[in-house]
């Protein structure tokens, strides 16, 4: 059993590298310490993606949930606040995180950027439990290009970056960066990446951000994006969560391709989840104990990150 048991640790390792998080902020182009102004998280694996609680338990990594607090900042970085330092802004300047590792969004997906205003504009003391609005978003950038990767604006990047808008009241804010992977939305299965950053925002406006969600809240397993699939070509894709707030202009993007428009807003239309190949596509599961679909791959090749699931890769 002792065998079987880091046989099984072993081949998990694997699974890593398709997987990210974020560490860094950029400013003016220069990459900051990691997590001088991102709140780090406590988990085990940080790599990990955060599922729905109605996912498959062996799915659900180190017990985070987008369904629950820890849809906010991720699991365990309110506790690491304190020594998080705070980023100060003028509204209309960039922020930008970029991704631990040398790692690369390796998943297709839309990016998020949300902010919540801090009670008594003490972020160090805030848990995000408050109110939040979103003020970047992207999603498909080439709908001409392989709808299973590079169709997306955020494929293949390592930074995503929004705009605080001008209008935003000066304050100090959580900026929630999001990058969600729709490969296994097919199957109720979105994985979102999240992290926090912590800024003062100088030189603001007087808007009035919204509208507004909250974390948990914003996201729910019978929303379009959850039930979405990436094969078979392009489609429209919803992004979650509220409108962006037009606050006076913003605009953010990935790294090295700037803006980025937003996908279609039309719902689209769940399919079934055997996308109807002899072999499973790119990120399809392909093996794992209980599953009975195709075991070969169209693209890529079958790789086991846990006895449960193997994907390909
Ligand atoms: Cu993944």
């Amino acid at each position: 059993m002792k065998f079987t048991a880091l046989a099984v640790g072993a081949i998990a390792a694997q699974g890593v590298s398709a997987h990210y998080w974020f560490d860094t902020n950029i400013l003016n182009g220069a990459a900051q310490t990691p997590y001088k102004y991102v709140r780090e998280s406590s988990r085990q694996t940080k790599y990990n993606p955060i599922k729905f609680s109605s996912n498959p338990a062996s799915d659900i990594r180190d017990g985070s949930t987008i369904d629950g607090p820890d849809a906010r900042c991720n699991q365990g970085a309110f506790a690491s606040a304190g020594r998080t330092d705070v980023l100060t802004v003028s509204a209309g300047d960039e922020i930008r995180l970029r991704l631990a590792a040398g790692s690369d969004f390796q998943h297709p997906g839309p990016g998020l950027v949300y902010l919540s205003r801090a009670p008594g504009d003490n972020v160090k003391a805030y848990d995000g439990s408050g109110d939040w609005f979103k003020i970047y978003e992207d999603a498909v950038c080439n709908q001409g290009a392989d709808f299973t990767n590079s169709a997306w604006c955020g494929y293949g990047q390592n930074t995503l970056a929004a705009k605080v808008p001008k209008d935003t009241p000066n304050g100090e804010y959580l900026a929630r960066f999001e990058h969600i992977g729709v490969h296994r939305s097919h199957v109720n299965q979105p994985e979102h990446y999240i992290s926090c950053m912590q800024i003062k925002v100088v030189n603001g406006g007087s808007g009035s951000p919204g509208p507004t969600v909250k974390f948990p809240g914003a996201y729910k397993s019978s929303d379009p994006y959850a039930n979405f699939s990436i094969y078979n070509g392009f489609k429209p894709f919803t992004i979650p969560g509220p409108a962006v707030w037009s606050g006076g202009g913003g605009s953010g993007g990935n790294g090295g391709n700037g803006g980025g428009n937003s996908g279609g807003g039309s719902t689209p239309q769940p399919e079934p989840s055997n996308p109807g190949t002899a072999c499973a596509p790119m990120w399809a599961q392909c093996g794992g104990s209980g599953y009975s679909g195709p075991t070969c791959c169209s693209a890529g090749s079958c790789k086991a990150s846990n006895q449960w699931y193997s994907q390909c890769v």
